[in-house]
């Protein structure tokens, strides 16, 4: 049933590839970059561990689900490059204000969030007039449940 239903779908995008849009716009890749989840466990030492990669222009996992009043340890890095990188989650709402500067050195962030919710994560970084990196994807949700 899974396969039938995929198989419909990408004949509908190959009909909508060539009967509406065009081959052109179809070969461009325009799709948003892809969810990348991860869901935290509380390990021995009572802390969900979160390992976050960034680079240009992303973070890995990009949706990041931990639980609420347990403490969270983010280990975040970015890719080797010139291009400078930040975390920031500015939410004081749950107990989370976190602002670093990103290396290829990994960083340990700890914070403990106090209310569930959506709260988001990004690169504050932009240079000159263009557009910031966090509107070229460097952003991503974390998701505090009960
Ligand atoms: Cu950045």
């Amino acid at each position: 049933m899974k396969g039938y239903l995929a198989m419909k779908k990408l004949a509908l995008s190959f009909l909508f590839c060539v009967g509406i849009a065009g081959y052109a716009v179809c070969r461009a890749d325009t799709a948003p970059p892809e969810a990348v989840v991860y869901q935290a466990t509380i390990a021995a030492d009572g802390v969900q561990h979160v390992r976050i990669d960034g680079g240009s222009y992303f973070f890995k996992p990009n949706r990041v689900i931990v639980r609420v009043n347990v403490p969270v340890e983010l280990t975040a890095s970015v890719e080797k490059g010139l291009i400078p990188h930040t975390l920031v989650i500015q939410s004081p709402e749950a107990g989370i204000s976190v602002d670093e500067k990103l290396s290829s050195d990994a960083k340990n962030i700890r914070f403990t969030p106090t209310a569930a919710g959506k709260y988001h994560f990004y690169c504050k970084n932009k240079l000159l007039f263009f557009k910031s990196h966090r509107d070229k994807g460097m952003e991503g949700v974390l998701e505090v449940i009960q």
